[in-house]
């Protein structure tokens, strides 16, 4: 066996055996009692997102959570910050183009109701995660894709902006002239930069209303028409309101075959921990992907109780949590080791 292998299997195993004690550390008692337990108010607002970005878009967040704002504004307002960042290469402005060289939008967004709103393969409108709101508030359906979204988006008075920004047209001559092959494999485009960095954000406010949001341009160089898992309730966000939220980044492939954000919930729904339910989604992954090593997924979880939790397939998943007390990032807990 390759020593890298042999690595990667001992450090499954040891995250497994720390998963499975964590569950039974659980009890059965705490699973009833952790299930629709009231919040201490104390810790509300929280707010959690994805990559060091996290950082300034739980700042923008953070001004209407701690103004006794909704969740649902201060989800929306906070992506907005990575969306409008030229230096955020995976979200909005500034963001990868695809294979052709366009930049196309996938984003959603989620209240504590169940509303749910979405857009996919948009491109030239800088927001869209508030197109996805606009489409959750405004009218009957849950998703618009491509030129119907972009339209929907013209008519609400989005204006049309171009998002591919000097840099990245330059990186994508480059990567075209030297015919490089599309890769969705961790860093594998890292000579020109990093592809997993969208954004997913969940948080409650001082009501207890739970709510999430995320956003993304997707896999760099991805196929034209690719859509990820970032606007698919269940996959790249799911907010059930009466448990929690979970949210995910990296290769949206494995996330949308396994549901993960719902799943997360699901699994809160049934007593664990938001860290637990992350770890084991993560797990769920490994076993139904055998490639999974190859690839990187993080996933953060917000329970309806302030509790956080974040997981990721590769070390170096960073998260940001913002609190009363607390304003930090943290590297999540990984399935594998630093090789
Ligand atoms: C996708 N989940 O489109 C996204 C990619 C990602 O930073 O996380 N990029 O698959």
């Amino acid at each position: 066996m390759n020593s890298n292998l042999k690595i990667v299997k001992t450090s499954r195993r040891l995250f497994i055996k720390k998963v499975s004690l964590g569950i039974a550390a659980l009890g059965l008692s705490d699973l009833s009692a952790a299930k629709f337990s009231r919040a201490d108010k104390n810790e509300f607002p929280v707010v959690i997102s994805t990559w060091p970005h996290g950082l300034p878009a739980n700042e923008g967040a953070w001004k209407i959570l701690s103004a006794n704002g909704y969740a649902l504004d201060a989800v929306e307002s906070g992506v907005r910050i990575s969306e409008a960042d030229p230096g955020v290469n995976s979200v909005g402005y500034g963001g990868f183009p695809d294979s052709k060289g366009k930049v196309t939008l996938d984003a959603c967004i989620m209240d504590e109701k169940g509303n749910a709103g979405s857009v996919a393969f948009l491109q030239n409108i800088k927001h869209p995660v508030s197109v996805a709101r606009r489409v959750m508030e405004e009218t009957p359906h849950v998703m618009l894709s491509g030129r119907g979204a972009y339209k929907f988006a013209i008519e609400n008075g989005f204006p049309k902006e171009k998002l591919l920004t000097r840099e990245m047209h330059k990186n994508w001559k480059i990567r075209k002239k030297e015919k490089r092959e599309f890769s969705a494999e961790i860093n594998s485009e890292s000579s020109v930069n990093e592809n997993h960095d969208t954004i997913s954000m969940l948080a409650t406010d001082n009501e207890g209303r739970i709510c999430g949001a995320c956003t993304t341009s997707g896999l760099a160089y991805k196929m034209h028409g690719r859509v990820g898992d970032s606007p698919i309730i269940g996959a790249g966000l799911f907010v059930d309101g009466e448990v929690g939220g979970a949210a995910a980044t990296g290769t949206g492939e494995l996330v949308m075959k396994t549901l993960g954000s719902f799943l997360i919930v699901e699994f809160m729904r049934n007593g664990m921990s938001p860290q637990k339910a992350c770890d084991m989604a993560i797990l769920r992954i490994t076993e139904k992907i055998p490639e999974y090593e190859k690839y990187q997924i993080g996933f953060i979880a917000l329970s309806k109780t302030g509790e956080t939790g974040a997981s990721s397939i590769h070390p170096g998943f960073e998260y940001a949590i913002k609190t009363r007390k607390i304003t930090k990032l943290t590297e999540a807990n990984s399935l594998l080791k630093k090789l």
